[in-house]
């Protein structure tokens, strides 16, 4: 960690060792003396590194919610902000808010049982909201009542029992906790760039310290919603976890780039050709707290196909659950974790401990993960027909089907860098089915030969809102005109989503049923072909 020039005097070697203990006292308040040598990080990031699939968990009080205020959803698929918001989005005054709290009686809340669910879906590492952007602690701290102690009537301490029983289940346990955004104990916005207050800052100074010195060894710490202007403050939180932990992983949106690991947009799958250790994070449906109005599940086998698309882009994808106000994890993020661990059960050796393809370009059929002998061919985007590999010159000596073991017929042109390998047209519907390639030696990759397929982006991030009056219907195609006179055309597609609010409740509708001249909000993603995702009547 600390090393010293051979060269040093003793006299110096003194004074250095006098001085050290205060450096390290000092940690705590000021400069974030971390030092850590290159092999010391990668080797306390081998665990992280190896997991690839990690359990994300939004619980709280908003959760007592389930994304709607008074008859009106603010959750993310009315174009709001996702359900945990609802307390700034939805403008909740404090007392209902704290009266929501005195609702909050998790009844149901069995920390072994989700655990063991996230173990049998392959889950490696969890990470469970402490402390969110509403303020609340599920925690015992002694920095504020707005616990889940003094301000439920539960008043057992959830972080202990879930950190208590990841360790006894053998799962590595994280934290999330809102470092910036405290709508209770700091400032109700969406953002705030002025200087934290001393007494905010020591509230966090102490919740940290729990944190990290009350439940035993934590092995994840997730900050979020980094300000850039707030460095000296993001060097004091840095500085509590590498005191109390030096192990534990701190992730990207500390901010300032004092994290171990890189974080990018919210809701997607990073994109390849990518270095460094990665973590995308993504929702099982749109919101990432309980919104009982968001039934937009993604499907078992899309997020078993972006779960494969991470680790072939070499990123660990970080799936989320939000967990019902009594505790339970919904019986759909049930039905696809169990899916997710069948798939693993087959499927594992080409995620966990796998290297991501370096190439910056993918296969029109999916891409490839390697460990030492293997390439894993996952055919996340395979329709039928044969494949072709492009940019390996590895000698190929045998190509199976993962699942079944059964060999393929391949043939390889190394100068080209082609791997050709027979499929049949006929692609039976069912899961991902990943490809075994053993090759001799090396892996040979040549980067001038490699793929050219520019997948498509995998986000959620760009929904925008549309309101206006719908009109030029024809089959397909509408359009909304804004009240400033903004025209937007739409295409409805394979893709569309769409429902009515009715009175207030929101009901699935089957067909598309938009009139002229009436007014609506329109929730799409612009991608390159617009997706229309949400039609909704406005009132
Ligand atoms: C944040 C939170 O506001 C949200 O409630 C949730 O906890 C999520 C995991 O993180 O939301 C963000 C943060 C960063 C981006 C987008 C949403 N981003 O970088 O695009």
């Amino acid at each position: 960690m600390f090393h010293l020039p051979c060269c040093m005097k003793t006299e110096t070697l003194l004074f250095i060792s006098l001085i050290i203990p205060f450096v390290f006292l000092a940690q705590e308040d000021s400069d974030n003396q971390w030092n850590e040598t290159e092999e010391a990080y990668h080797q306390r990031m081998k665990w992280w590194k190896e997991a690839r699939l990690g359990m994300f968990l939004h619980w709280g009080v908003y959760s007592t919610f389930g994304g709607e205020y008074q008859g009106e959803d603010h959750g993310k698929e009315m174009g709001g902000a996702s359900a945990e918001w609802i307390y700034l989005r939805a403008d909740v005054p404090e007392n209902v808010y704290r009266e929501a709290a005195r609702n909050f009686n998790p009844i149901a809340f069995n920390a072994a049982e989700w655990i063991r669910i996230a173990k049998q879906a392959g889950v490696k590492y969890m990470v469970l909201t402490s402390k969110h952007h509403d303020g609340f602690a599920l925690f015992d701290t002694k920095a504020s009542d707005w616990n889940i102690m003094k301000a439920t009537p539960f008043q057992k301490d959830i972080i202990k029992a879930y950190v208590d029983e990841c360790h006894k289940q053998d799962m590595k346990v994280g934290f999330y906790y809102s470092h910036e955004k405290d709508w209770f104990h700091h400032a109700k916005a969406a953002r705030d760039t002025s200087p934290l207050s001393d007494e905010y800052i020591n509230l966090v100074k102490t919740q940290l310290k729990e944190l990290f010195t009350n439940y035993g060894k934590i092995d994840v710490i997730w900050f979020d919603t980094p300000v850039g202007e707030h460095l000296e403050f993001n060097k004091i939180c840095a500085a509590i976890v590498r005191k109390y932990q030096p192990e534990c992983i701190i992730n990207g949106r500390i901010g300032n780039n004092l994290g171990d690991y890189q974080n990018f947009g919210d809701r997607q799958v990073i994109d390849p050709g990518k270095k460094g250790y990665i973590e995308s994070i993504m929702t099982m449906r749109l919101n990432w707290g309980y919104d009982h109005n968001d039934d937009y599940w993604k499907s078992a086998a899309e997020v078993i196909g972006y779960i494969s698309a991470a680790a072939c882009r070499g990123s660990n994808f970080l799936l989320n659950v939000g967990p019902t106000p009594e505790g339970r994890f919904p019986i759909e993020d049930r039905l696809r974790f169990k899916a997710i661990g069948e798939w693993l059960d087959i499927y594992g050796d080409a995620v966990y401990k796998t290297e991501g393809s370096p190439f910056a370009e993918e296969h029109h059929w999916g891409s490839f993960t390697t460990k030492p002998g293997k390439i894993f061919l996952h055919l996340f985007n395979w329709h039928g027909g044969p494949i072709q590999v492009k940019g390996v010159t590895s000698t190929i000596t045998k190509a199976t089907y993962m699942d079944t073991g059964a060999p393929l017929t391949f043939s390889q042109n190394k100068k080209a860098a082609e791997v050709n390998i027979k499929l049949p047209y006929n692609k039976e519907k069912g899961q991902i089915k990943v490809i075994l390639l053993e090759y001799d030696g090396e892996l040979e990759l040549d980067m001038n030969q490699g793929p050219d397929f520019i997948p498509e982006k995998i986000t959620h991030l760009t929904a925008r809102m549309v309101k206006g009056k719908a009109s030029n219907i024809k089959d397909i195609s509408f359009d909304i005109i804004e009240e400033a006179g903004t025209h937007y055309t739409f295409e409805l597609s394979e893709y569309t989503k769409f429902r009515i609010n009715d009175q207030g409740r929101i009901t699935r509708v089957l067909g598309f049923n938009i009139q002229e001249d009436q007014q609506y909000k329109i929730i799409y993603t612009p991608y390159a072909k617009p997706k229309v995702e949400i039609v909704t009547h406005m009132k």
